[in-house]
């Protein structure tokens, strides 16, 4: 009795669902799409029961799969107390309503994005990812608030005994609704508000750091990748890297030495998923400016995964999505020690190509020459002339720049230097060759 209590009612249970619409999982199959649908739900702590799926040349507009579909998932999961059924696509709140209809009382269907914003609830420790998730939660809530309160009014007409949505409950409903979607209005206006000071602050943050001249590499890629468990590799972060999807949410920056002594800023951030919810991109966009500013881009991708050519993909077109296509990029395939042979996956767009360890730091070395190197090639030939007044400038060029020529004057030192583009700010005014 005890065991079947804790059977049906503390494990969330879910039967995954999905479409297979020719031509739109080009990369990935219904099969590797619904693994990685299930790896959300364990992630989630839900225990998955069952899958399906069904080949449409679209989505039904109405209902999502087909009725006699719905049907099929309706035996198939009779036997599941409460179960959830998560479809693998966000759900228009009108096909999420008539699912629940047809699939009935106990219930519940819950889609990706519900999911993944579930998934960034749990994992949003610091106040700004927060604030994020909640504005992210409520902008997707709002449209299907409608059936949040069905809900409620099923549970109170159940204990009462009654039918549900009876007379006596239709009035209070209605009213209790435009209440609720009052203050979820006036929530995310509040939110928002919060957002715009966190961006304003990032920016200032930014600001400074560009004033400072040091360069920014950014590290990017599909969740569990392997972006925290590098930062840690190279600068003891002490950065929560985990076997779960999306276990960082809040960028984290460290400095980093490279091998000629420059120093550089390394950040971790969220990782990326294929059909990333446009909630959450919207309301990550302090985070993911962060990105678009960076002086490089290391894409960590997991060599051992099935779907690492993919997910390379997926994060590719985000990374331009987000208006950093064209910074200097290097990918580094991470994980190398769990594949025998390294040069299984023939992809790399042309671009820097590195094999690396987090966890064992093969390849490390050489990922911070290919990053120095990257550095160098950015660096700009410039004249400067450094009145005897700005020996702090002067200091700190020696350290950031490149000097290859000293000659002092009645004025100041002049110095033949290259520059890397975050300090060009800092030397402008003393150029004097362009
Ligand atoms: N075998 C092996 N495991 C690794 C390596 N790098 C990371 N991992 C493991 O991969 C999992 C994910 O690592 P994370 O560093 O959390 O990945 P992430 O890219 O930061 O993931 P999110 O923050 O969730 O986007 C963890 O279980 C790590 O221990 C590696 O080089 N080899
Ligand atoms: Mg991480």
């Amino acid at each position: 009795m005890k065991e079947d209590f804790i059977d049906n009612h503390i494990t969330e249970k879910a039967y995954l669902v999905g479409i297979d619409v020719p031509g739109e999982h080009s990369l990935w199959t219904i099969d590797e799409s619904l693994n990685e649908l299930e790896l959300l739900a364990k992630t989630a702590g839900i225990e998955v029961v069952g899958r399906t799926s069904q080949r449409l040349a679209q989505p039904r507009p109405a209902t999502y799969i087909g009725e006699g579909k719905v049907t099929e998932i309706k035996n198939a999961i009779s036997h599941v107390k409460g179960c959830t059924v998560i479809f693998d696509d966000e759900l228009s709140p009108g096909q999420q309503r008539n699912l629940e209809k047809l699939l009935g009382d106990d219930i519940r269907v819950i889609d990706r994005t519900a999911l993944i914003l579930d998934i960034f609830a749990r994992h949003a420790y610091s106040k700004e990812g927060q604030i994020q998730v909640e504005l992210a939660q409520y902008e997707y809530r709002l449209p299907r608030l409608t059936r949040m309160w069905t809900h409620l009014i099923r549970q109170a007409g159940g204990r009462a005994g009654g039918s549900i949505g009876g007379v006596g409950l239709r009035g209070p409903g209605e009213t209790q609704l435009e209440s609720d979607r009052r203050f979820i209005k006036k929530r995310i206006i509040l939110l928002k508000k919060q957002l715009d000071d966190v961006r304003l602050h990032r920016q200032h943050h930014r600001m400074r750091r560009k004033k400072s001249g040091i360069s920014v590499v950014a590290l990017v890629g599909y969740t569990n990748a392997g972006k925290s468990s590098l930062l840690n590799r190279l600068s003891n972060a002490g950065v929560i890297s985990e076997d779960k999807l999306f276990a960082t949410l809040d960028p984290t920056t460290r400095r980093v030495t490279l091998p000629g002594g420059r120093v550089v800023l390394f950040t971790d951030t969220v990782g990326f998923i294929k059909k990333l919810p446009h909630h959450v991109v919207a309301a990550f966009r302090a985070t993911l400016e962060g990105i678009a500013e960076a002086d490089i881009i290391l894409h960590v991708a997991d060599i051992s995964h099935p779907m690492a050519g993919a997910q390379v993909e997926t994060t590719e077109k985000v990374l331009f999505e987000q208006g950093a296509g064209n910074t200097p990029s290097v990918l580094v395939w991470n994980k190398s020690d769990l594949v025998k042979n390294k040069f299984t996956i023939d992809y790399n767009h042309g671009k820097n190509n590195l094999t690396i360890s987090a966890l064992t730091g093969e390849g490390i070395p050489e990922l911070l020459v290919c990053i120095e190197d990257m550095i160098n090639k950015q660096l700009r030939s410039v004249t400067l002339e450094i009145p005897y007044a700005e020996s702090a400038l002067l200091n700190r060029i020696y350290k950031e720049c490149q000097v290859n020529e000293i000659v002092h004057t009645d004025n100041g030192t002049i110095i033949k230097a290259l520059v890397p583009p975050s300090f060009m700010d800092k030397v402008k005014a003393f150029c004097t060759n362009f």
